[in-house]
């Protein structure tokens, strides 16, 4: 049977990120796609492409998971992406107590380019207090590990596996604490903790500059690979062959940034 996996994201207009992003990932791993949209980003070219954020409806965010949740016979996985606001995190908490998805992973989404950082911070403690412990895996990047773990900043890798063991003890049972390139290792390295196996994850880096999408396609491969049945680990190793490839092949359009293209990845 065809897995089946649900994203609960922003739409990013061009197709670089949130959504569109994780729908195309779930493509190229063989996994069926369905959404949930939560805001809708439209980056301006007239104003250093910064976001503009329009929350969808609460209420249309339930009616779609309602959708996805009763037209497939069963939604193998759920990646939740881009959440924005207050009452968009409250609307998707009860949608996961109610239809009680068996495998949940959270892209800890804290902050948006153009987002008022007054509402972030709410934004970031109901995260934290609302669907975090309702995760059966998260994919913090640096900035979001030292948040959610409550450190100053993550400069090593040493600090990097006691974020990824201080979010596990907050009763998340699978965390995958990115670093990507920006230790100055060399390499993209991310950090794996299940409570047991603490895993040091490491492949070449495809280069350091800032990559627009690559953490949406990071959560959604893993999502995938989980539908698929992957143990959360191998999820996480797969999953970065497929952000390789991604960087690899992704586009140069007018934005300073690359953006992804998963469309090259071959499952071997
Ligand atoms: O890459 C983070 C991200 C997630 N979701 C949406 C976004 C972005 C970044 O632009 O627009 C909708």
């Amino acid at each position: 049977m065809t897995p089946i996996a649900l994203t609960i994201a922003g739409s990013e207009a061009s197709g670089g990120a949130g959504a569109q992003t994780d729908l195309k990932t779930f493509h190229t791993l063989g996994v069926f796609g369905c959404t949930a949209l939560t805001c809708i980003v439209s980056m301006d070219p007239k104003n250093d492409w910064n976001h503009r954020f329009v929350p969808v409806d609460p209420a249309v965010i339930a009616d779609q998971i309602e959708t996805c949740a009763s037209v497939h016979s069963r939604v193998d996985a759920v990646k939740i992406g881009m959440l924005g606001t207050a009452p968009t995190i409250d609307v998707v908490e009860r949608a996961l107590e109610t239809y009680d998805f068996p495998t949940v992973v959270l892209d800890p989404v804290l902050i948006c380019k153009g987002q008022e950082f007054g509402g972030a911070l709410e934004v970031d403690n109901a995260l934290r207090t609302k669907i975090l412990p309702r995760a059966t895996m998260t994919t913090p990047n640096l900035f979001e590990a030292a948040t959610l773990a409550g450190m100053e900043e993550i400069t090593a890798v040493e600090q990097l596996k006691d974020a990824a063991k201080r979010i596990h003890d907050q009763g998340v049972p699978n965390v995958l604490a990115k670093a990507g390139p920006s230790l100055g290792t060399g390499t993209a390295l991310d950090v794996f903790y299940d409570g047991a196996t603490l895993e040091v994850l490491e492949v070449e880096a495809v280069g350091t500059e800032r990559v627009h999408g690559a953490g949406c396609t990071l959560a959604a491969a893993i999502t995938a690979e989980l539908a698929k049945g992957a143990s959360p680990l191998q999820a996480a190793v797969t999953a970065k062959e497929v952000v390789s490839s991604s960087i690899r092949h992704g586009l140069r359009g007018n934005m300073p940034f690359l953006y992804v293209y998963q469309g090259e990845y071959r499952r071997s």
